[in-house]
């Protein structure tokens, strides 16, 4: 629960009950958590009570870029997590394509168009919380006093806790090359100029500077918050409470925003996938050499633009053997290791069907969740790379040499794919995805050299039930050659 502490801590700010009194308390939603993840249908990591992320700062800060990220990060490690952007709502509510002047403070009209917009983002906010959701990014400026303690007073009166996350930054090259990157191509400067929006956009920055009032230990020393200076040069992080807060922190103090690529692809085909049979710890088949050799060139073909380019493999023969075979230093992670199929270890899909029959059924009925016996989840393989995501936000140029059920843990990370999706992602033999990070989220490049290799792909059957018959089991199995 809500220490009370926190609850005490009412300003005389007007709250949002006084505003709306049809936004009704759900304070006992926090206690009424099922405490067992099988009540509902994703892997849970039920925060005790839910928080939410409240982002803070001027205009061209990078509060939806954090908040974003962050939002990412958080429901790849099981959280349910969701942002709430006000300027999306105040564009539903007035329209799109307003100026400058849509912002000054004496624009009373706008004024309460702007306030409505972050009472309904928060109203939204709090059903959502109230129903599936643990964690909330509310991304607005937010950057009074008087607005910050009618967003915290509503929510820690309903046993939400808080976390403000402030940017703050002066660098006007940075600001420039966001507004830019991101403000332009907002639907409130569609079709009009970057000279334009540039202007506009610096003009609507000074009328927030006007009323900016940062976080601050003579005012804010209860709350939870963290402030980020100067694009993660410098942290102030005040009362941080608990395990989920402090990976929050931890999380953004390794994130970097230099551009850089990173690189995913498995190991050459091996011995076992030439001959159907999943994990093992095999040679690379006469192909998966053609492949090794294949990346080597790939890479040295663009070495120029890869300064550093560091490389990662498993501890497995066939990962270790294509980087070396491509040519390439590399360190060893174990943490790249493929998902232990642990009983079935080194069976084809048919044998493990023939064999364990209900095993095969369970896992394709959650395949996310499924544990083998003596073996992994998917769910596992997430928990054991949550350390080489965080090692690949400090990073530049990286390529990762791992396995199949890795490379879809890693690609559903920088790709946002939701945990049912996540054990099917195509990650065939002998392809590399190239990601670039952009503002938000990542392109996506897949290229193949054109060398031939198993497939290893099994799609999800369409009858999944313990009692399906052989066929009806194998309906789905990879292409053989
Ligand atoms: C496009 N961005 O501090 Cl820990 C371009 N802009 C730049 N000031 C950004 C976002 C999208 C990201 C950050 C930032 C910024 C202006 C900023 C940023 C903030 C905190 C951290 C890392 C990056
Ligand atoms: O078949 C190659 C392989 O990497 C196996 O070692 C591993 O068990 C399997 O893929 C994971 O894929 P899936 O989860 O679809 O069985």
């Amino acid at each position: 629960m809500t220490s009370k502490g926190e609850i005490e801590e009412k300003s005389s700010a007007t709250t949002l009950d006084d505003a709306d009194p049809a936004l009704e308390s759900n304070v006992v939603r926090a206690d009424s958590i099922p405490p067992d993840d099988t009540i509902c249908q994703r892997p849970l990591m039920r925060v005790n009570n839910p928080l939410v992320i409240v982002m803070v700062g001027l205009p061209a800060r990078g509060k939806t870029f954090m908040g974003l990220k962050l939002a990412r990060y958080l429901r790849w490690i099981g959280y349910a997590t969701k942002a709430f952007n006000v300027g999306e709502y105040r564009r539903r509510n007035a329209g799109i394509q307003k100026p400058a002047s849509f912002f000054d403070p004496n624009n009373e009209t706008a004024m309460s168009q702007r306030r409505q917009a972050a009472l309904d983002a928060l109203r939204d906010m709090n059903d959502w919380l109230k129903g599936e959701g643990d964690i909330g990014v509310f991304d607005a400026t937010n950057t009074t006093r008087e607005r910050r303690d009618v967003v915290f007073n509503f929510l820690a009166s309903r046993g939400i806790r808080v976390l403000f996350v402030e940017t703050i930054c002066n660098d006007e090259k940075i600001i420039e090359s966001n507004i830019r990157e991101v403000k332009v191509n907002s639907p409130d400067y569609k079709e009009l100029s970057m000279e334009y929006a540039l202007q506009d956009f610096k003009q609507r920055i000074e009328f927030y500077k006007a009323a900016y009032e940062p976080l601050c230990s003579d005012f804010d020393s209860r709350r939870s918050y963290i402030q980020v200076f100067n694009v993660g040069q410098r942290f102030i992080v005040n009362n941080i409470k608990g395990h989920c807060q402090s990976r929050i922190v931890y999380y953004l103090m390794n994130l970097h925003v230099r551009p850089r690529r990173i690189f995913l692809t498995r190991h050459g085909e091996s011995m076992l996938n030439a001959s159907g049979k999943i994990g093992g710890n095999s040679d690379l088949s006469p192909n998966g050499i053609k492949y090794a050799n294949a990346l080597g060139d790939f890479i040295a073909s663009r070495k120029d633009e890869l300064p550093g380019l560091k490389v990662w493999t498993s501890q497995l023969k066939r990962t270790i053997q294509t980087a070396e075979n491509a040519g390439l230093e590399f360190e060893r992670w174990k943490a790249l290791d493929e998902l232990d199929a642990g009983l079935c270890d080194a069976r084809t899909y048919e044998e493990i069907q023939e064999k364990h029959p209900e095993e095969f059924a369970r896992r394709d009925q959650d395949k996310y969740n499924y544990r083998y016996p003596m073996g992994e989840s998917y769910k596992d393989v997430v928990q054991r790379l949550e350390p080489v995501i965080m090692e690949l936000e400090r990073q530049n140029n990286v390529l990762v040499i791992c396995h199949q059920a890795v490379m879809r843990c890693l690609l559903a990370y920088f790709l946002d794919k939701p945990y049912h999706e996540l054990p099917y992602l195509k990650c065939p033999l002998h392809t590399v995805i190239q990601l670039t990070p952009q503002a938000y989220g990542c392109k996506e490049e897949h290229y193949s050299f054109g060398i031939d290799a198993a497939d290893t792909h099994r799609p999800k059957p369409e009858i999944v039930d313990l009692a399906r018959s052989t066929s009806e089991a194998l309906s789905t199995l990879p292409q053989a050659d």
